[in-house]
């Protein structure tokens, strides 16, 4: 067998590196170069736990090559970005690139799973578009059940950026084929390599599903950093609130932040907006509440430089963490990224911006007021921390660390 990984991001390439451990030929697809010769070279380009071992011994073994053309394959497994464009409308430009770039490659028995995290109808619409291009192959439809040249699945990856590797093969996997035939196919496939449960469905609920999970986790968090404000409010701490509401059995309030960031739950429940604008009342409030989030700690800064005595000019700050969540190092809709870029605009003396994941800062804040630099620096330097990650680092130092200066933690590591 041969599988083609398309999009060789933070799932398709463990995906890609995991299958071929199975002494399965895998043949990864990147429009990058760069992407192309780091994996080529044994190497990776994103930060993951365990990751770069694995994709050195698949490559190193000869099961795992990357590349920048598709060619022939058993099974196309699409693993490329949806992000939204303009006005949060999903963009599928990506995914319909690489279904283009699969349809002159495609022969009888051929299976096509999507992964990327797709509005509801999305499976069928790359149905459509390759029964256009391919008119001489046989593609599935709901109601004809009969086995097609073509099968075509929707299958959400539901991993969680830094537990990458166990959630592939541990997590159970939501299958939704466009028919029964489809899902059964791509059952098959995902047994070679996942452990848990493989359920099967239809392609409109699962896409619907991976939305949802995204949404459940978003309107929670929402619900997080509102009582976070109110708490401010009612001058209470909100992590020890929280501490103590959660030891009742049924409640499980998830912690507040700076906001909601990465490329998943700050943007998928967009794709649920989008699609029924009228009634996804919970989901857009709650969007909108984490969205709003960063401004809010922007104010919370302005309140610390009042506690200083001192103007902007002469204060240097410390921003600790620009990735969108601990431990990673992916600035995509960071919230930390975004909070320092407007701290940048305040007017401070310095500064001092700490991202041990990063090796150099991104062109938004580079200027000469801003320096990337280490913990011990950035603390020794500034007169205001402002903590927006919770990175392993940064959760080691103690707070004495910080006797002295205006301390803002946005996520209560030192709440104490
Ligand atoms: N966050 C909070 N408070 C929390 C938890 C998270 O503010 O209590 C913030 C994080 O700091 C981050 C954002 O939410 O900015 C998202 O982080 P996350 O760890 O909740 O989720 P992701 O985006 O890394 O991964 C999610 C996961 N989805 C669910 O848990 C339902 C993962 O399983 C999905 O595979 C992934 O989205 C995806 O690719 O869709």
């Amino acid at each position: 067998m041969k599988v083609s990984v398309i999009g060789l991001g933070y799932i398709g390439l463990p995906t890609a590196a995991l299958i071929a451990s199975k002494k399965i030929n895998v043949i990864g697809i990147d429009v990058n170069h760069f992407v192309v010769d780091t994996i080529n070279n044994a190497r990776i380009h994103i930060v993951e736990p365990n990751l770069e071992n694995l994709v050195k011994t698949s490559v190193e073994s000869g099961y795992f090559i990357a590349s920048d053309t598709v060619e022939k394959a058993d099974v196309f497994l699409v693993a490329v970005p949806t992000p939204f464009k303009d006005h949060n409308k999903p963009d599928l430009s990506f995914v319909e690139l690489a279904i283009k770039n699969i349809a002159p490659n495609l022969e009888q028995g051929n299976l096509i799973i999507l992964e990327s995290t797709s509005p509801v109808g999305s499976t069928e619409k790359i149905r459509d578009l390759l029964m256009d291009i391919r008119p001489d192959l046989t593609f599935p439809n709901q109601k004809n059940q009969d086995i097609c040249d073509i099968s075509i699945a929707y299958c959400p990856e539901r991993v969680l950026p830094g537990n990458i590797l166990n959630e592939l093969v541990n997590n159970d996997r939501v299958i939704g084929g466009i028919s029964i035939n489809c899902s059964k196919k791509a059952k098959e496939f995902y047994k070679i390599f996942v452990n848990s449960d493989c359920v099967i469905t239809d392609c409109r609920t699962a896409e619907l599903s991976k939305l949802v999970e995204n949404s459940f986790r978003d309107i929670n968090i929402a619900f997080a950093n509102e009582l976070s404000i109110i708490s401010d409010k009612l001058n209470i701490n909100v992590w020890e609130l929280l501490n103590l509401a959660n030891r009742h059995p049924r409640v499980n309030i998830l912690n507040p932040g700076p906001g909601v960031g990465g490329h998943c739950i700050a943007v998928d429940p967009w794709f649920i907006i989008d699609s029924a604008p009228d009634d996804s009342k919970i989901i857009k409030l709650a969007r909108d509440i984490n969205d709003q989030k960063p401004f809010y700690i922007l104010k919370k800064i302005e309140e610390a430089v009042f506690k200083t005595n001192k103007s902007m000019s002469d204060l240097d700050i410390a921003c600790l963490g620009l990735a969108f969540k601990a431990d990673v190092d992916d600035l995509r809709e960071s919230p930390a990224l975004k909070i320092t870029i407007n701290v940048g605009r305040l007017g401070f003396r310095k500064l001092y911006i700490v991202e041990p994941n990063i090796k150099k800062l991104p062109s938004e804040l580079e200027s000469n007021s801003s320096e990337l630099v280490e913990l011990k620096k950035a603390i020794t330097s500034a007169e205001i921390i402002l903590l927006l990650v919770d990175h392993a680092e940064f959760k080691k130092t103690k707070k004495e660390s910080f006797d002295g200066k205006v301390l803002v933690d946005t996520r209560g590591i030192w709440s104490e």
